[in-house]
C-alpha cells in the first residue's frame, strides 16, 4: 500500500508553462505573419503602459532605465509563467478550468490587441489562436502529468519510471516547440521591420516626365464622390498573398528571359538610373461587381517595360509576357499591351512615394486598359516572354479568361444606395472608366424616364476614369437611379448583366434612394 501524500503539484504546473510557451510562440509567429505591427505580448505591454499610473511607469525608468520596456515584457513573461503554472494545477486538480483560464486570458489578449491604437482587422487573430492552442495543449499534458503520477504511486519506481520520463520529454519537446516559433516569429517581424524602414529611407529621383497635371475641372469637389486620385491608404488592395512579401531593394532583381535573343536582368539601383516616367492609370479588379469599389486610381512613377523588352528583342512569334512575383503568382499579358504605345510600366512610385508593401514594394507593373489579375503583378521579379499557346498564369489556370480588357462600366456614388435625402435640389455624381478606350459621355435615368446627359469632368485621359454628375430635383417618394456610359467608340454600355467570371461584370448600375 503506497503511502497517501498530497499529490505533488510540479508536473501540473510544468504542464502548464509548457502549453503556455507553445501557445505564445504560436501568438508571436502568427502575429508576424499576419499583423507585423503588433505581437499579443506587444499588445499587452503597450495596453499596460497605456494604463500605469504615472508613478509606475517613473519608477520603471528609474529602475530601469531605457531597459524598461524589455523589463515590462519580461515582467508580462513571468506573470504569464505563474498564470500558466497555476493553470496546469487547475487543470489536473478541476478540469476543464485550466483550459478555460488559458482560453480567457487568449481571449482577454485579443480584445486588447484588438483595441490598440494600431490594431489592425487581424489584430485579434494571434492571441485568439494562442489561447485556443493553449487550451488544447494544457488539456493532453495536465492529464499526461496526473497520469505519470499515478502510474508513479502505483509502482513506486521513484522518479526514473517511464511514464515521468514520457512526459517530461512531451513538456520539453512542447516548449521548445514554442521557443522556436517566437524565435521565428521575432525574425519575420523584425524582416517586415527592416523592408519598411528602408522604404522610408528611400527617396525617388524626379521623374524624367511628368504626367500631365490633373486640370482643376477633374476633381468636382461634390461630398461622397470618390476622389480622382484614390490615396494610398483607401487603395483597393487585391492579392493571393497571405503574408504580405517582404522584398528588400537590395534583394530585388528583375530578369527577362524567355523567346529573346538576349536575357535581360535589371537591378534597383539600374531601375532608378533610367529616366523615370509619370502617369496616371486606373487600376481595375477583374472581381469588381457593377457598382464595386474594386477600383483605384493613382500617379504612378515608372520606366516603360517597352523599353526594357526592346533591350532583350523578343521572337516575332511571341505574343505573351508572363511576369512572376517573387512569390510565384503569374499574369499572363498580351505583348502587345506592353510594346504599343501606352503608359505600361515598371512601377516603383505610387501617388508620390514608394509603393506600399502591399502594393507590391518595390517594382510592380501597371498596365492601362487590362484588368490586374494579367497586367498588374506585384513585386515582379521576373518577365518571360512566351507564347498564349505555351503557358498559362495563375488565374486563367483557374478558369479566368485569357485576354482581359476592362469593361465600359459606371458607377453611382451620391447619394448612396438606400440613402435618405429631402427633397429638391441635389446632385447625382459618380465615375465612368473605360481605361485606354476612354469614357465621351455619362447619361443618368431616374425611374423609368428619358436618359439625361450628365456633365463630364475633364478626364485626365484615356487610361483613367472620369467623375460625371448631374443636377436632380428630387420629389418625395422613392427612386430608382440607373447610370450608362457611352465610350470613345460611341458604343453605349450593355445593361445584359454578366458575372465577374470569367472576364468581368457588366450590366447598369442602379441605386435605390428615398426622398422625403
Ligand atoms: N504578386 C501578385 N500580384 C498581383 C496579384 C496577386 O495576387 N499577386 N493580384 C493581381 C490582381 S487580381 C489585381 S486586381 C491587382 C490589384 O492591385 P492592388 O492590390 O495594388 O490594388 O494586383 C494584381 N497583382
Ligand atoms: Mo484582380
Amino acid at each position: 500500500m503506497p503511502v497517501v501524500t498530497r499529490p505533488s503539484p510540479l508536473l501540473p504546473a510544468l504542464a502548464g508553462v509548457a502549453s503556455v510557451a507553445l501557445a505564445a510562440g504560436a501568438g508571436e509567429l502568427v502575429a508576424g505573419l499576419v499583423a507585423p505591427a503588433s505581437s499579443p505580448f506587444a499588445a499587452v505591454g503597450g495596453a499596460l503602459i497605456d494604463l500605469a499610473p504615472s508613478w509606475a511607469k517613473d519608477t520603471a525608468i528609474a529602475l530601469f532605465g531605457t531597459s524598461d520596456k524589455i523589463a515590462l515584457l519580461v515582467g508580462i513573461g513571468i506573470v504569464a509563467a505563474i498564470l500558466a503554472a497555476g493553470a496546469g494545477v487547475l487543470e489536473a486538480r478541476r478540469p476543464p478550468w485550466g483550459r478555460f483560464l488559458v482560453l480567457a486570458v487568449g481571449i482577454g489578449g485579443a480584445i486588447v490587441a484588438a483595441t490598440r491604437p494600431d490594431a489592425s482587422v487581424a489584430s485579434w487573430f494571434p492571441a485568439a489562436l494562442a489561447g485556443a492552442i493553449g487550451a488544447i495543449a494544457i488539456r493532453y499534458l495536465a492529464r499526461s502529468a496526473v497520469r505519470s503520477r499515478e502510474a508513479a504511486a502505483r509502482t513506486d519506481e521513484g522518479p526514473a519510471d517511464p511514464g515521468r520520463r514520457g512526459f517530461f520529454v512531451w513538456a520539453g519537446a512542447v516548449t521548445a516547440t514554442g521557443v522556436v516559433l517566437a524565435i521565428a516569429g521575432s525574425a519575420v517581424r523584425a524582416g517586415a521591420q527592416a523592408v519598411t524602414a528602408a522604404r522610408d529611407a528611400i527617396r525617388l529621383p524626379t521623374p524624367a516626365s511628368r504626367a500631365p497635371a490633373v486640370a482643376a475641372g477633374a476633381e468636382l469637389g461634390i461630398d461622397g464622390l470618390t476622389p480622382v486620385i484614390t490615396p494610398n491608404a483607401d487603395f483597393y488592395r487585391i492579392d493571393t498573398a497571405l503574408v504580405v512579401p517582404q522584398v528588400s531593394t537590395s534583394d530585388w532583381s528583375l530578369r527577362i528571359h524567355g523567346m529573346v535573343e538576349q536575357e535581360v536582368t535589371i537591378t534597383w539601383d539600374e531601375l532608378l538610373a533610367l529616366p523615370l516616367e509619370e502617369s496616371i492609370t486606373t487600376l481595375t479588379c477583374v472581381s469588381n461587381e457593377v457598382g464595386g469599389d474594386l477600383i483605384g486610381n493613382a500617379v504612378w512613377l515608372g520606366y516603360p517595360i517597352r523599353e526594357l523588352l526592346a533591350l532583350a528583342r523578343p521572337s516575332a512569334d511571341a505574343d505573351m509576357v508572363l511576369s512572376r512575383s517573387i512569390d510565384g503568382f503569374t499574369a499572363s499579358s498580351p505583348i502587345e499591351a506592353l510594346t504599343d504605345e501606352r503608359d505600361a510600366i515598371l512601377a516603383v512610385g505610387m501617388n508620390g512615394e514608394p509603393l506600399p508593401t502591399e502594393h507590391g514594394f518595390p517594382v510592380r507593373m501597371v498596365v492601362p486598359g487590362l484588368y490586374g489579375y494579367v497586367s498588374a503583378t506585384k513585386w515582379v521579379t521576373e518577365l518571360e516572354v512566351t507564347r498564349f499557346d505555351a503557358a498559362t498564369s495563375y488565374w486563367t489556370d483557374r478558369g479566368w479568361s485569357e485576354r482581359g480588357p476592362i469593361k465600359l462600366e459606371s458607377r453611382i456614388d451620391v447619394p448612396r444606395r438606400s440613402a435618405s435625402l429631402s427633397a429638391g435640389d441635389t446632385v447625382i455624381a459618380g465615375v465612368a472608366w473605360q481605361q485606354h478606350v476612354g469614357v465621351s459621355g455619362v447619361e443618368v435615368q431616374i425611374d423609368d424616364g428619358e436618359w439625361q446627359q450628365a456633365t463630364l469632368a475633364s478626364a485626365i485621359s484615356d487610361d483613367t476614369w472620369v467623375q460625371w454628375s448631374l443636377p436632380w430635383q428630387a420629389a418625395s417618394g422613392t427612386h430608382r437611379l440607373t447610370v450608362r456610359a457611352t465610350n470613345s467608340d460611341g458604343e453605349t454600355q450593355t445593361p445584359d448583366r454578366a458575372d465577374v467570371v470569367p472576364d468581368g461584370a457588366t450590366g447598369w448600375h442602379s441605386v435605390e434612394v428615398s426622398v422625403r
